[in-house]
């Protein structure tokens, strides 16, 4: 209860701040963009990473306006950096399954965008698996809306969810996101491999870009690499980084 009321405070407080994790081309290892990755920095509690309160902000519905000041600013940075350095760099933003269901939603991120004067084509939304699963009438008509404003769509945590795949050929989703669970356990000897290459191929023939997660290392992206993964993100190239890492290392990168 004390953790939920200095979370209601949070916002006020300024005490949200954003990471970026780059990630890369893998033809010519370039920066296609960035995840904005959220954390809370508060006095109290200290620095505390999202698994331990986006839970309870999703109870209390407190990710609705927590998700809009994400949106915002996730939208005014790579702006922001596509100002500073020239290049058409993406950046890609969690959606929680309560914040996709917000009536406003649709209205939230065109708002950011016009706010910020960011094309639709630079801000990639991942949704969850699970949420696109659970079947809900107004998934399609909130999907195709943000397809329509030009927004990129991704499937993010790929191959968690119950493997129902006809979503994929009726959503207007752009890129699927392979969870890290499955490129953890890349090697030459296990099932990951045959799974990795099977949803690489697959994502391809609907016209899907894809997005290996976790990679950690050399091995790993040399494989993705053989199997013609479009991206790749992960603790062997950084983990993520605040804004001005972010362009230092990017500056090193291009
Ligand atoms: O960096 P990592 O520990 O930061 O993130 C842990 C989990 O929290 C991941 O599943 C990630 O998708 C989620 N997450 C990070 N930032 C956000 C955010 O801004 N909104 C939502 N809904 N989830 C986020
Ligand atoms: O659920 P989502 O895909 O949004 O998760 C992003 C999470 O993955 C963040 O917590 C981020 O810090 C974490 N992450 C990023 N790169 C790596 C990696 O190479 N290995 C592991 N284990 N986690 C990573
Ligand atoms: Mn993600
Ligand atoms: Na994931």
């Amino acid at each position: 209860l004390q953790t939920e009321s200095l979370l209601r405070r949070a916002l006020e407080m300024q005490e949200f701040e954003l990471r970026f994790q780059p990630i890369l081309r893998l033809g010519d290892s370039r920066i296609m963009g960035a995840e904005a990755l959220l954390r809370w920095n508060n006095p109290t509690l200290g620095m505390v990473p999202p698994d331990r309160f986006i839970p309870l902000a999703e109870e209390t519905g407190l990710i609705i306006t927590i998700g809009r000041w994400v949106i915002r600013e996730a939208c005014r940075t790579v702006s922001r950096w596509q100002k500073q350095t020239g290049d058409p760099v993406i950046m890609a933003v969690n959606v929680s399954p309560r914040q996709f269901r917000d009536p406003h939603f649709v209205e939230t991120v065109s708002a950011a965008l016009q706010e910020t004067g960011l094309e639709g084509q630079y801000l990639e939304l991942e949704i969850t698996e699970r949420l696109i699963l659970d079947n809900n009438l107004e998934t399609d008509r909130v999907l195709r809306d943000l397809d329509e404003m030009g927004v990129r769509l991704s499937v993010d945590d790929f191959g968690t969810g119950y493997s129902a795949l006809g979503y994929l050929k009726n959503y207007p989703f752009d890129t699927l996101k392979i969870d890290k669970s499955f490129v953890g356990d890349l090697n030459r000897d296990s099932d990951d491999t045959a799974l990795v290459s099977a949803i690489i191929n697959m994502a391809h023939s609907l016209g899907l870009k894809v997005v290996a997660e976790g990679v950690e290392y050399q091995d790993q992206l040399e494989f993705l690499s053989t199997e013609r993964c479009d991206y790749a993100q992960g603790f062997l190239f950084t983990h993520p980084l605040n804004e001005r890492e972010f362009l230092l290392w990017c500056s090193d990168h291009m």
